[in-house]
């Protein structure tokens, strides 16, 4: 008997007021969280942060307390239960696709299936009792590497593995089975781990690192420190409907041949696509001049990246988890498959801007700028629509301790 799919559909937008629209978006979403912190409060304090990503938003954070006792030993095991299930996610031009996504669920409630899967947030050091319920018909599996690996999980078990929290840094988990594919048709998503200490967003960072931290509100950068609430994840992604289609027939996957035949029609940050990335406020970065912006850049897909940021360049952190020894300014980075690379987008002035035209006269905030990607055919989407792809942008929203420029209308313009 076929199975009743869960659809998770793309949020109405209309371009014209869109950051309006973004903002009853991100309502409704806090919402869904406040009751989710009410639900899931014995894990520990829900962040506010990262919290909207995939179709299906919502999120799970464990970043605060951690139920740790003082010398940094937990007292309690986080309880985290996912569930690997099966959902139609719509795409960037309305069609429905087939995918294989892990499920956040509780005992008395779930989640709702996720595209990517729930962003699952620790503490360094927490520990991590993870059930993982596999309801499909082949065997899947939940794996962070070098960290924790159920292993094959057989139709209808369940398999429960504790682990702690690494150092802290930006993970990506999947389903290392039949690779690529299990991965590829949508049980993947990011793992974050804050460190207990410090004024960075990792447990060891290097001089380098620890320096461009310290120097964030100087002089150097005027405007604020480093904020965790302000941190974003880009989790790029690549959709072959062909082979998603072949699941859903519940016929089996071969590996080699998905790996010669693969052929990308979507591409996705954190789920979504062209204008729907661009303009959703959890994926485009926005802030006043002085209020840097951290993004865990991950690579779920097929493709090899080379994303290319306008307006500012960013600082490269770290790459796979290791802390850069010198930290580079950089307007283009590359990201393989599976490649994690950790970013710092300043908002500083734009340095493109003569000095004499600054603050803006003739353009108003918000500023706003593209972040594509320079390997073009992932700009589009089913067969060259641009720019229906990999595509987001970022808004400079005003000057520094300015409240925040309304979307359209008021003149913030200075100097005049
Ligand atoms: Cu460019």
């Amino acid at each position: 008997m076929p199975r009743k799919l869960r659809k998770l559909a793309l949020p109405m937008l209309e371009p014209r007021s869109f950051w309006e629209k973004s903002m009853k978006i991100k309502i409704t979403q806090n919402q869904l969280d406040r009751r989710q912190f009410l639900d899931i409060a014995k894990w520990g304090m829900l962040s506010a942060s990262l919290m909207a990503l995939g179709v299906r938003q919502g999120s799970a954070g464990f970043g605060k307390g951690g139920g740790g006792g003082g010398d940094g030993t937990p007292a309690h095991p986080f309880q985290v239960t996912l569930t690997v299930t099966e959902a139609l996610v719509e795409m960037v031009d309305e069609v429905p696709i087939y995918h294989w996504v892990y499920e956040l669920s509780e005992t008395t409630r779930a989640a709702g299936p996720q595209f990517p899967g729930p962003v699952l947030q620790f503490t360094e050091g927490n520990v991590i009792d993870l059930t993982v319920h596999n309801t499909l018909d082949e065997p899947h599996s939940f794996t962070i590497p070098d960290v924790v690996d159920t292993g094959p999980i057989a139709p209808n078990q369940s398999i429960v593995v504790s682990f702690a929290a690494p150092s802290a840094g930006t993970y990506l988990y999947f389903d290392s089975l039949n690779a690529p594919v299990n991965r590829v048709l949508g049980l993947h998503g990011a793992f974050i781990v804050h460190p207990r200490t410090g004024n960075t967003p990792f447990s060891r960072p290097t001089p380098a690192v620890l320096r461009l931290f310290n120097d964030l509100g100087g002089e150097d950068f005027p405007g604020d420190p480093w904020r965790r609430e302000r941190d974003l994840i880009w989790l790029f992604h690549t959709i072959d409907p062909v082979f998603n289609e072949i699941a859903h027939e519940g016929r089996e996957i071969d590996a080699d041949q998905f790996n010669l035949e693969f052929l990308p029609t979507y591409f996705t940050i954190n789920g979504r696509s062209g204008f729907f990335s661009a303009h959703n406020p959890d994926t485009a970065p926005r802030g006043t001049i002085g209020q840097p912006a951290l993004i865990r850049n991950l690579n779920a897909g097929m493709a090899v990246h080379s994303p290319h940021i306008h307006g500012n360049h960013v600082y490269l952190l770290s790459e796979n988890g290791r802390p850069e020894e010198d930290v580079n300014l950089l307007d283009t980075w590359s990201l393989d498959p599976l490649d994690r690379r950790d970013l710092l987008l300043p908002f500083i002035i734009p340095p493109d801007i003569p000095k004499t035209a600054w603050p803006p006269k003739e353009e108003r905030f918000p500023l706003a700028y593209p972040m594509h990607c320079h390997m073009e055919l992932s700009q589009t989407a089913n067969g060259g629509n641009y720019p229906q792809g990999l595509i987001t942008h970022w808004e400079i929203s005003g000057l520094h301790g300015q409240e925040e420029a309304p979307p359209h209308g008021r003149d913030t313009r200075h100097g005049n």
